[in-house]
């Protein structure tokens, strides 16, 4: 039998950020402070966007806020190479693949300059340079899609791993299962990683597996499965870089679980308080992963007052910025829906394009909402 699930959580560091075993500390102090910046950015940019929902400029939003570390630190293991595959909540992923502010508030209120020309719901983040998949809405069906890629990666001789991103709740899924096995069976340079936030909309986890832990599945499919604290970057970078290092040596699949917790709901059509308590909340809280990179930032003698103001400064300055551009911005022409659709129109598109256009002349929209 392969080396199977780890029997403990891996963690690094404390609730407060220090320190609670020895490992190498790959980080330097800009790597420590340019990750602040993208986890502190990633919360602040996810709290104006479901801001936007509720002023009526965007009609659909689902939070990361608490995913920070998980994400961000997970992505900072990988090359530019390498495939992301995110899935809705998959927002401090792509501020730390290098996504700007402006492509996100873009997407976020469906203007015509988005990277998905508008075209797409919110929280379906996607841009082919980057690496980054667009997923569906369909629960789970990003995980084939992703281990399909490392496959073909693998036929080509290319050192690519390919990431894909999932709740706790994707787990269910005949997609999650299909995809362990083909990995297992094919051996295919694929990271499985599991952002379990405890709840699947109003789910809890005990109604989601039998497993004790969703790192165990990764048993029956003869491959790694790590549980991680998702709140210590630490723990979720270096066990992150151990399952590329593994891939890029054609050794195989591994299993992430990043156990951490959505502060907000599940989305802005979702009331939290129904299924979770405030007591809940506020143990999560506590374990907050961008305290805890703050915590090690002053653990390593490399904070001061005078740089966190001024990095939480230039956020505000940089949401601003993205934001009036974003509004500025123009919303797409709704016959624009039948572009590119297929590379070249279909009869059936265009029949349906010219009485699109003849119920528009009839019935013009009255705003541009
Ligand atoms: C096949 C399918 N079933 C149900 C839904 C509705 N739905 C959207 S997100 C979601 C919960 C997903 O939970 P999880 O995978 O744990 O991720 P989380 O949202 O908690 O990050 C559900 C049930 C869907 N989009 N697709």
């Amino acid at each position: 039998m392969a080396e199977c699930a780890s029997p403990e959580l891996i963690q690094y560091l404390d609730y407060e950020g220090n320190p609670i075993k020895d490992f190498e500390d790959p980080f330097t102090e800009a790597d420590l402070k340019k990750l602040y910046y993208t986890m502190a950015l990633s919360r602040a940019a996810d709290e104006k966007a479901a801001n936007l929902v509720r002023q009526g400029k965007s009609f659909f939003y689902a939070q990361a806020s608490g995913h920070e570390a998980a994400q961000a630190a997970s992505v900072w293991a990988l090359g530019s190479q390498d495939w992301i595959f995110p899935y809705h909540r998959s927002v401090p992923v792509l501020f730390a693949r290098g996504y700007t502010l402006a492509e996100f508030f873009l997407e976020v209120m469906g203007k015509a300059g988005a990277v998905n020309k508008g075209r797409q719901m919110p929280n379906h983040f996607g841009k082919r340079s980057l690496k980054l998949v667009t997923p569906s809405s369909t629960v789970g069906n990003q995980i084939p899609q992703a281990v399909g890629t490392a496959f073909a990666s693998m036929l080509k001789g290319e050192d690519a791993v390919s990431v894909v991103y999932f709740g706790e709740g994707a787990t269910s899924q005949g997609d999650f299962h299909v995809a362990m096995n083909f990995a297992g069976v094919y051996n295919t340079p694929s990271i499985f990683f599991c952002e379990n936030n405890q709840y699947a909309i109003s789910v809890p986890l005990r109604l989601q597996a039998a497993a004790h832990t969703i790192s165990m599945e990764a048993c029956g499919y003869e491959f790694p499965g790590y549980q991680v604290d998702g709140n210590d970057f630490m723990a979720v970078y270096l066990t992150t870089k151990k399952t590329v290092e593994r891939g890029r040596k054609g050794k195989g699949p591994s299993l992430i679980e990043a156990m951490t917790y959505r502060l907000g709901a599940h989305s802005s059509s979702d009331d939290a308080s129904r299924y979770r308590s405030d007591t809940e909340l506020e143990e999560w809280k506590r374990k907050g992963p961008i305290k805890r990179l703050l915590g090690y930032i002053k653990h390593k003698g490399y904070y001061s007052e005078a740089w966190q103001e001024e990095t939480d400064d230039r956020i505000k300055e940089d949401i601003e910025a993205a934001l009036t551009r974003a509004e500025e911005e123009s919303i797409p022409e709704p016959q624009t829906m039948f572009s590119d659709v297929f590379a070249e129109t279909t009869r059936h598109l265009e029949r349906q394009k010219t009485l699109f256009l003849a119920h528009l002349e009839k019935y013009p929209p009255t705003s541009d909402h």
